[in-house]
């Protein structure tokens, strides 16, 4: 029984015993990623006070200007995972490549995937903003050196993922193949408290989140499941609930129900969400809280990635919503 008082900490001891692998690494290395949002918080929730805003002069390989609190956020969850060794490899969306970690580092058996600040574009305008991770055990031989074959895993194969949310509170909500639990940063002692256990998708929601700007730009059948979430029939039209954060997007529509769609377009032909950081890890967290997540025909966990800064459409959120849009891009589909 979950107890609403329990801190991460005390949460993360009493669940350890429940994970498969349960070395103790995978609780230091979500302890490590507790510790470094608490630093990005500090950071995320002072931006307008600080010179931390506004681009870092740099763009990352998806050729977008890296915000410094970008760069910022990277840094700390690259360095906090290196100090603590617990993990033998990390890739970032931030990260024209992945990062192998030397020296005895090589012996263990996690690597972790990310992405430091999603929503950047909404840090000059105090819009909320998230962290986004995704752990796999490694596939090559412990002692040696990562290669891309850690990183280029089907998303079924994640141990645990999750997001931190630097909202109106702070909160981190994580999976470890047990369910979905939220914990709320208590900023005035640091500590995380379980204010939200085993979270559920709600199988039907009202909520559909997409940038309707680029309606004239997506495929058939997403146009035509935009008409139909606006048509005045049954418990229709819904509400249309988009704030160009993901984690924002999807933390709502997880508590309130609803979808989330980022569709292939004729400007991204391949969509903008990144498989590896971005749709896997949240893919993950829908199905684990009874939602479901695909491409509009492909269940998201089971593609086998190519590239580490793959892209794919994304469709996600409670299942009979994801579903019937599901229906809707086979109906529109060219008939094979
Ligand atoms: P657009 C942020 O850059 C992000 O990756 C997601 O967090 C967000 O949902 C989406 O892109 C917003 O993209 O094209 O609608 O501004």
């Amino acid at each position: 029984m979950a107890n609403k008082n329990q801190t991460l900490g005390e949460f993360i001891i009493q669940n350890q015993t429940e994970f498969k692998y349960s070395s103790g690494e995978l609780s230091r290395l979500i302890n490590s990623i507790r510790l470094a949002a608490k630093v990005v918080n500090h950071e995320v929730n002072k931006a307008g006070l600080v010179d931390i805003l506004g681009a870092a002069g740099d763009t990352n390989i998806q050729g977008e200007d890296q915000q410094k609190l970008d760069v910022y956020a990277n840094d700390i969850f690259i360095k906090t995972l290196i100090n603590r060794e617990i993990v033998c490899g990390i890739a970032s969306e931030e990260e024209d490549d992945f990062i192998t970690i030397s020296g005895n580092n090589n012996k263990n058996k996690y690597v972790v995937l990310m992405d430091p600040l999603d929503g950047s574009s909404n840090i000059d305008v105090n819009v909320s903003v998230g962290t986004i991770f995704s752990i796999y055990r490694r596939v090559t031989p412990e002692g040696s050196p990562v290669t891309i074959d850690d990183f280029l895993q089907p998303g079924n194969r994640q141990v645990a993922a999750g997001y931190i949310v630097y909202g109106t509170s702070t909160m981190i909500v994580y999976s470890t193949g047990h369910g979905v639990n939220g914990f709320t940063l208590n900023p005035a002692i640091g500590t995380y408290y379980l204010s939200h256990p085993n979270m559920q998708f709600p199988e039907d929601g009202n909520i559909y989140s997409v940038n309707e700007g680029n309606y004239v730009r997506f495929p058939q059948g997403v146009k035509d499941y935009i008409k139909y979430c606006q048509k005045e029939e049954g418990d229709r039209p819904y509400t249309s609930r988009y704030i160009g954060s993901l984690v924002s997007d999807f933390h709502r529509n997880m508590i309130k129900g609803g979808i989330y769609i980022y569709p292939n377009n004729s400007k991204n032909p391949e969509g903008k969400l990144r498989l590896l950081y971005e749709c896997n890890p949240m893919a993950y967290l829908a199905e684990q809280a009874g939602g479901s997540a695909s491409n509009g025909f492909t269940r998201i966990l089971d593609i086998n990635p190519t590239e580490l800064h793959q892209r794919v459409p994304f469709f996600c959120g409670s299942k009979n919503m994801v579903l019937k849009a599901e229906e809707f891009m086979k109906n529109a589909s060219p008939k094979s």
